[in-house]
């Protein structure tokens, strides 16, 4: 289809309107905007290192201090970052289905946790979250909000390339409250399979969906990349909002090429 894809945002505000069942599926760029950086492009890294070399098992394994430092950071930043534009927007639209009757689900990929603190309810979190923790040895999994996680990584995990390794002993890294084994950030790293339960509910509403919103997200990690294009193969719309055009956008209707902090608002107003 040469027309492909239209930017029309009326047309699109009107099948918005008719939809009731919607899936919203986030990425980094999502929460761009709120000052957290994103993967892939300038701001992707953290002293020398791109989160795709540090977000694996063999990375953890061969430097668990080194990983530590890295999400140790990034949990850090969280406590100055707010959801911003985009987070409310969807936020706001899903209060609104919800009075109706009407379902909108948040499919993501972030570990940020901002679509909660902007009062999304329904979220599923594909990759896990920055604040549960889970042990490496027992599997157990919990929350974990504590501001340094552990005292050895107090004013550790700096991203100016010029700070050293800091090489915390496996003893002094965060441990499990149950067998005291050595725990891991609870994400998914790359080489590691997403949750059956996660990935049950996600291909639940790619199947029960009657408007699908891609946004902000590069499109290149699976399986999230192919949630969207799937739902596009069923014939139902999907509007992709991103700054810039992405590996699937010749599969949607419509492609909104800006901020989501800008286009959000104005989608789901
Ligand atoms: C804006 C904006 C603004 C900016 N407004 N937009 C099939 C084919 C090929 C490969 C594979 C495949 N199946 C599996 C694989 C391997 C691998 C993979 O996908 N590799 C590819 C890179 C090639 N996948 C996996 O390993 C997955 N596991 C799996 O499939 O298990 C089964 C299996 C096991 C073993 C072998 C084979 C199969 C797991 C993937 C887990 C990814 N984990 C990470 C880290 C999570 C923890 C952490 O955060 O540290 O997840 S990697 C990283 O990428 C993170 C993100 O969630 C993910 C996606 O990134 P995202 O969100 O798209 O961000 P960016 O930065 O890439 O893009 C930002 C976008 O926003 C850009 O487009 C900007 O333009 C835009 N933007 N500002 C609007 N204001
Ligand atoms: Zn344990």
């Amino acid at each position: 289809a040469a027309e492909r894809p239209s930017s029309d945002m009326a047309a699109f505000r009107q099948e918005v309107k008719d939809a009731k069942h919607v899936l919203i599926l986030s990425g980094a760029g999502v929460s761009a905007e709120s000052g957290v950086p994103t993967f892939r492009g300038a701001g992707g890294y953290w002293r020398k290192w791109q989160a795709q070399q540090l977000a694996t098992p063999e990375a953890f394994s061969e430097n668990p201090s080194l990983v530590w430092e890295f999400y140790h950071h990034r949990r850090e930043v969280m406590n100055s970052k707010h959801p911003n534009a985009a987070h409310k927007a969807i936020a706001d639209y899903e209060e609104r289905m919800t009075k109706e009757g009407k379902n909108v689900v948040v499919v993501t990929q972030n570990i940020d946790e901002l679509h909660k603190k902007a009062g999304s309810k329904n979220i599923i979190e594909l990759h896990g979250t920055l604040f549960k923790i889970r042990c490496t040895v027992c599997g157990e999994v919990c929350e974990n909000r504590d501001s340094p996680i552990c005292e050895a990584l107090h004013g550790k995990g700096e991203p100016d390339p010029s700070n050293p390794d800091a090489a915390i002993p496996a003893a002094e890294l965060p441990r499990c409250g149950k067998c005291n084994g050595l725990a891991r950030p609870h994400v998914v790293w790359f080489g590691e399979g997403l949750d059956k339960d996660v990935t049950q509910s996600a291909a639940g509403h790619i199947d029960l969906c009657d408007l699908c919103l891609m946004v902000g997200t590069s499109s290149v990690v699976y399986p999230a990349a192919m949630y969207a294009p799937q739902v596009a193969l069923r014939g139902v719309t999907v509007a992709e909002f991103n700054l810039e055009s992405t590996p699937a956008t010749d599969c949607f209707k419509y492609h909104f090429e800006g901020p989501a902090g800008t286009f959000l608002p104005q989608a789901l107003a």
